[in-house]
């Protein structure tokens, strides 16, 4: 007889779920499934997960192809179980390809398509749906959004879109998600929500596309260049009751939140500076160096540096300075940004192809936080005083390599409407950062003019 295993969290139990326990049951001649708990799940870093065990061991059961369900509780068991049960194939879906390699030298590891279009009638009438998300843009960004999703209960990367056909091919074939490339209204036909990773220049007009078709966005930084189409976007989001949520990732850490409550809890006393660095020694041919229109250090990094200061210090500043140090074709390599504050200052570095610290100090009347490199993926701090002996030190909760899926966890949040408020990144601050931007972008413009 032919053992197979097969393990997951089977929440919100899908058509993609009932394809991946037929096909694996095609495997051989009995099939075991593993249900994790909620506790592994969270060690494990998945998010969001809704429905109880009970719920989903009895989901599996009842499509009939499970010989024995049982729970995965801890890190290490699919070896145990292996042995234990005399497994001969051990197999998940596609999304995990080469992470459990390590299995061959116990049985066979088979991954099997994942399930690209989950179909909603199955869904109906389930009080909460998964979301199916298209990618629009399937360069650098696509693969670890996808990655995270895996880890963010009730989404699904159902379909992406990118007009330039080499891309899309290669995003097709290596992730088994079909891509659109042209017919950009029937790609959305197929999506609750986008997630809008192509190049900067082009996410406002995907952004109002998909707004229009009423769906819901994720839009990586800068949404837009300018302040009043930032304006435009969110009264758009608002008339269309979709969501709409800039992806700057730190703004929905776990230790990004404990950063600011600790910022603001008085212990460091009144805070009077926030400066904030982030480099990068990107590759020189890469867009972020190459751009000299719409990348560069500012616009890929400065969104980075901006959220520290208009969440402690607000958006009403009375003035900012803009300086840069320009490389070929006037792009910036490195911009600072010198905010002014009626008691208070504030600085955002950015650097391509300069490098420098990646830290965040907070300064205030009593003490000081510093979040060390890199502060933009929160996983601690430290409170600092005049006594140097006295350190309070934070660790925060963390997952994954890039923090991508609490970005994502908080878009499902929002569209489920079990967000609450908007506070980790609001409307307000994101057309704060859109105005800064246009600042730059006609600064820059104008140096570049000068120099043509
Ligand atoms: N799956 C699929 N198609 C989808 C979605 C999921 O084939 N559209 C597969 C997954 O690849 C996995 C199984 O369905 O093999 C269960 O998915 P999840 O419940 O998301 O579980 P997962 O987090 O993948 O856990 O120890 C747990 C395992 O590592 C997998």
């Amino acid at each position: 007889m032919k053992k197979v295993i097969t393990y997951g969290s089977f929440d919100l139990f899908h058509e993609g779920h009932y394809q991946l326990l037929k096909r694996a049951k095609e495997l051989g001649d009995y099939l075991i499934v593993g249900i994790t708990t909620e506790n592994f799940d969270r060690m494990r870093g998945k998010l969001n997960l809704v429905d109880p065990i009970k719920v989903r061991m009895d989901n599996v059961w009842n499509t009939g192809f499970a010989d024995e369900v049982i729970v995965e509780d801890h890190e290490g068991q699919k070896i145990e179980d292996i042995q234990r049960y005399g497994i001969d194939v051990f197999t998940l879906g596609s999304d995990w390809v080469g992470r459990f390699d390590y299995l061959k030298q116990y049985c066979e590891v088979v991954y099997l398509p994942r399930t690209a279009g989950i179909s909603s009638s199955e869904l109906r009438n389930r009080k909460q749906k998964i979301v199916r998300v298209g990618i629009i843009g399937t360069g650098r960004i696509a693969p670890r959004f996808l990655k995270e999703t895996s880890f963010v209960s009730g989404i699904e990367v159902t379909t992406a879109y990118n007009p330039e056909k080499k891309s899309a091919k290669f995003f097709e074939k290596k992730y088994q998600i079909p891509v659109w490339t042209n017919r950009f209204e029937e790609f959305l036909k197929e999506t609750d929500a986008v997630y809008v990773a192509s190049p900067n220049e082009t996410h406002s007009e995907y952004v109002r596309k998909a707004m229009l078709a009423g769906k819901h966005v994720l839009c990586e930084k800068p949404m837009t260049f300018t302040y009043a189409e930032a304006v435009e976007l969110y009264e758009l989001a608002k008339k269309q009751k979709v969501t709409l949520m800039e992806g700057i990732r730190t703004a929905y850490l776990p230790g990004f939140q404990q950063l600011l409550s600790v910022a603001r809890n008085g212990t460091i006393g009144e805070i009077c500076d926030v400066e904030a660095s982030f480099t990068r020694l990107a590759n020189p041919a890469s867009r972020e160096m190459t751009d000299h229109r719409y990348s560069g250090a500012f616009l890929e990094y400065g969104s980075y540096g901006m959220l520290p200061i208009f969440k402690l210090l607000g958006i009403d500043y009375q003035e900012v300075l803009i300086q840069s140090v320009y490389g070929s074709e006037g792009i910036d390599l490195f911009t600072k940004i010198l905010f002014k504050y009626p008691n208070s200052l504030a600085t955002a570095k950015a650097g391509v192809g300069v490098k420098s610290e990646g830290e965040l100090i907070i300064a205030g009347t009593k003490g000081y936080i510093l979040v060390p490199s890199p502060w933009w993926l929160t996983r601690g701090f430290d409170v600092r005083y005049e006594d140097a002996n006295k350190i309070d030190h934070f660790d925060a909760a963390f997952s994954g390599s890039d923090g991508l899926r609490y970005e994502i966890s908080e878009f499902v949040s929002k569209i489920n409407g079990t967000g609450g408020h908007d506070y980790k990144l609001t409307a307000e601050e994101s057309i704060a950062m859109a105005d800064v931007v246009e600042k730059f972008m006609i600064k820059r413009r104008d140096l570049q003019r000068g120099m043509e």
